[in-house]
C-alpha cells in the first residue's frame, strides 16, 4: 500500500504518518520544511520505505511536477490524505487581512484540490483508492470571527462530497474528516505566534491529540473493501459544538 500524505511535518499529517508507519504502508510524505521531512523520514524509515516530497500546494506547477516525477515504484499511490491546512487570524470579516484569507483559500481549498488532481487520474486509471480530505468541525458549522476559514473549511466539505459523486464509479473511496479541538499549532498559526493566546484554546478541558485522529484515519482507510466512511465527526468529550466547549 502507498500512502501520500500532504502537511506531513506536523499536527495530524505527522500523526497519520506515524500510523501509516505501523500499519507498514510504503509514505510519501509531502511538506515545505524539508528539515522536518528528512528527519521524519530518518525515524519512520525503520518501520517502512519512506520518501519525501518538498512543494508548496499552493502551485500547482510544483504540485504536478513533484507527483508527476515520482519514481515509477512510487507511482501507483492507493491513498491520499489531504493534510495540509491551516488558520489565519481570527477577526471581524471588516477586520480581516487580505493576505490571511489568501492563505486559508489557496491552502485549504485550491491545495487540496492541485494535490487530488495529480493524484486521482492515476487512481482511476488503476480503479482503486482512497482519499481522505482533513476538513474540520468548521466546515459544518460557521463561528463568529471565523467566516473565512470556515468558508475554507464548508469548500473542503462539499469538495469531498463532489469528489465522491465523480469517483465512487471508478473504485475510489472518498473520506470527510472533520475533527474539532485538536491541539497542534493550528492555533500557534492562527495567532500568528501568540502562543500564550493559542495555549487557551487549549485550557480547563482535554483537547483531541493529531493521534485521536490518526487513530480514526486508520480505522477509515483499514475498513472492508465494500465499507465506505463517507464522513466522520471527532470531537473531544468536553466539546458539543464549534464554539460550545465545557472547559474546568
Ligand atoms: C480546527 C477546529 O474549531 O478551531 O479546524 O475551527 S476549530
Amino acid at each position: 500500500m502507498i500512502a501520500l500524505i500532504t502537511g506531513a511535518t506536523s499536527g495530524i499529517g505527522r500523526a497519520t504518518a506515524e500510523a501509516f508507519a505501523d500499519l507498514n504502508y510504503r509514505l510519501i510524505l509531502c511538506g515545505r520544511r524539508q528539515e522536518r521531512l528528512d528527519e521524519l523520514q530518518e525515524t519512520l524509515s525503520a518501520k517502512t520505505p519512506v520518501t519525501t516530497l518538498n512543494f508548496d500546494v499552493r502551485t500547482w506547477d510544483e504540485v504536478d511536477h513533484a507527483i508527476r516525477t515520482l519514481p515509477d515504484d512510487w507511482k501507483t499511490i492507493d491513498i491520499l490524505v489531504n493534510s495540509a491546512g491551516n488558520a489565519h487570524g481570527l477577526s471581524p470579516i471588516q477586520d480581516g487581512d487580505p493576505a490571511d484569507w489568501d492563505q486559508m483559500i489557496d491552502g485549504n481549498v485550491q491545495g487540496l484540490l492541485y494535490v487530488s488532481k495529480a493524484v486521482i487520474p492515476g487512481m482511476v486509471e488503476r480503479k482503486r483508492g482512497h482519499i481522505i480530505n482533513i476538513s474540520s468541525i468548521a466546515g459544518k458549522e460557521t463561528y463568529a470571527n471565523g467566516a473565512v476559514y470556515c468558508a475554507s473549511k464548508a469548500a473542503v466539505e462539499a469538495l469531498s462530497t463532489g469528489m465522491r459523486l465523480d469517483l465512487t464509479q471508478h473504485g475510489i473511496k472518498v473520506t470527510n474528516v472533520a475533527p474539532g479541538a485538536v491541539e497542534t499549532e493550528f492555533s500557534v498559526v492562527r495567532f500568528k505566534g501568540d502562543t500564550e493566546r493559542a495555549a487557551n484554546v487549549y485550557k480547563g478541558f482535554t483537547p483531541l491529540t493529531p493521534t485521536d485522529i490518526a487513530d480514526t484515519i486508520v480505522y477509515v482507510v483499514t475498513a472492508p473493501a465494500h465499507v465506505t466512511i463517507a464522513d466522520i465527526t471527532i470531537l473531544a468529550s468536553a466539546q458539543a459544538a464549534a464554539t460550545t466547549i465545557h472547559r474546568k
